[in-house]
Formats: C-alpha cells, sequence, structure tokens
C-alpha cells in the first residue's frame, strides 16, 4: 500500500488502481485474521473500542492495528470507519472500555480525534478511558497537543502502547 501510494501521489497510479489495491489488502488482512491466535482466553488484558473518525473512509490500517491489539489478548470492539463522534463516546460506555483508539488518515479528519477527547471530558469520562492516536498525519507531538494518552506509528507499537498504559 505505501508503494501505492507513492506512485498515487506521482500520478502514475489513479484512485481506480488505489481501490484495487485497497481491496486486495484488505482481503489478505483478512485470511491473516482468521489464521491470529486469540490471546490468552480467559484473561483480557483491557477492553479497547476502536475506530476511523467521520468523515474518513481509510480503515486498512485501523484493522490491523484492531487485530494486533485482539491477538495480544486485548477484548476489541472495532466499530469501522467514517464514525460520528458520540458513537466512539457511546460504545466506550456499552462495553466498559478502558481505551479508545482512533485511527485519522486525512489532515482533514485529524482534528476528530481531539472532539472525541473533548467529549469524552464533557462527559466526564477522560479520567476512565485512555485514548490512543494513530494514522499517517498524526504525531506524538500532535498527540501531546489533544491531550492523547498516547501515539502510535504503526500496530506492533499500538500494542506495546497499549500494555504500557492498561497493563
Ligand atoms: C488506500 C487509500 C485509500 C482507499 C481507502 C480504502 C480503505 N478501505 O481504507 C480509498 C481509495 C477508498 C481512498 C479514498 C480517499 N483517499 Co486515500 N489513500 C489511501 C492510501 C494510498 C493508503 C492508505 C493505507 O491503507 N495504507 C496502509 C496502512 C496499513 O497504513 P496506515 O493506514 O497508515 O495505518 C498504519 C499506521 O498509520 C497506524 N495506524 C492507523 N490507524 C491507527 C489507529 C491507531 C489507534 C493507532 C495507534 C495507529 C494507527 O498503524 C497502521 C498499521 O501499521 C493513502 C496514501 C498513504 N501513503 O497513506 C491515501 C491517502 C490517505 N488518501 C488521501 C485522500 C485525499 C483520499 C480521498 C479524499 C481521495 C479522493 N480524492 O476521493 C478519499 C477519501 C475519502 C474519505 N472521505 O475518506 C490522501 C490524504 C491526504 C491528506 N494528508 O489529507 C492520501 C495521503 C493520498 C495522497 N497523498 O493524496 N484512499
Amino acid at each position: 500500500m505505501n508503494e501505492v501510494g507513492i506512485l498515487f501521489e506521482r500520478g502514475k497510479l489513479f484512485l481506480p488502481h488505489v481501490m484495487m489495491a485497497a481491496d486486495a489488502m484488505t482481503a489478505g488482512v483478512n485470511v491473516l485474521k482468521d489464521l491470529m491466535p486469540e490471546g490468552a482466553s480467559g484473561s483480557k488484558l483491557g477492553v479497547i473500542v476502536n475506530g476511523t473518525v467521520e468523515g474518513d473512509v481509510h480503515d486498512i490500517g485501523k484493522a490491523i492495528v484492531s487485530t494486533m491489539l485482539q491477538s495480544a489478548g486485548f477484548e476489541v470492539y472495532d466499530i469501522g470507519r467514517d464514525v460520528p463522534i458520540r458513537n466512539f463516546i457511546e460504545k466506550a460506555k456499552e462495553v466498559n472500555a478502558d481505551m479508545i483508539g482512533i485511527s485519522a488518515l486525512m489532515t482533514t479528519t485529524l482534528q476528530g480525534q481531539k472532539d472525541v477527547i473533548e467529549l469524552l471530558k464533557e462527559e466526564g469520562l477522560r479520567d476512565k478511558v485512555k485514548v490512543m492516536v494513530g494514522g499517517a498525519p498524526a504525531t506524538q507531538a500532535w498527540a501531546d497537543k489533544i491531550g492523547a494518552d498516547c501515539y502510535a506509528e504503526n500496530a506492533s507499537e499500538a500494542v506495546v502502547k497499549a500494555k504500557e498504559l492498561l497493563v
């Protein structure tokens, strides 16, 4: 996908090619998902709600993060892509989440990560629920600025950071 992204940026590939590659990648991830161990059964490390913010349909990376967290032993509720801000909070309440993971792949949707944190504060849940942010335009500096508990650059780092915060 990285290579496809570079060729897309250079005008060598076009949106239909990116969509085909994305479909292939999603199919591949689904095959791997079925083969991944579920983590230590009965001893969940924590409950995590993970989704891509409203206005953003990119979900390949977020799905990989969910799968890796699940394999590491977390109970993960992947709420999909283009998720309204309030739905993150509602789901977190419903499943009594320890952490919310928020993905954003566009500079225009990055603000959604801040909005989730603000709504968590309004609902009086900020002390109870940790927030992890990620996605290509997100950085550690951005995470610090919006008051997220952590930022991870990729799925394996997400597992390490989640363990640091929740275990
Ligand atoms: C595939 C793709 C698409 C696919 C998405 C399919 C899907 N189901 O996801 C399709 C074709 C649908 C698409 C559409 C669009 N796209 Co697009 N897309 C990409 C592309 C090429 C690859 C993204 C990807 O899947 N990478 C592979 C995965 C594995 O990596 P990742 O997503 O970065 O995830 C990793 C980390 O970021 C991190 N991570 C991700 N989420 C999370 C969450 C947490 C909690 C944590 C801790 C970590 C984490 O871990 C992941 C695994 O290691 C990128 C270019 C790029 N190089 O990123 C452009 C890109 C993101 N798209 C872009 C744009 C502009 C669009 C469109 C607006 C295009 C258009 N003109 O219509 C639309 C958006 C529509 C919308 N409203 O969302 C721009 C965004 C520019 C910007 N900076 O704002 C990019 C950067 C391309 C570009 N250079 O122009 N796109």
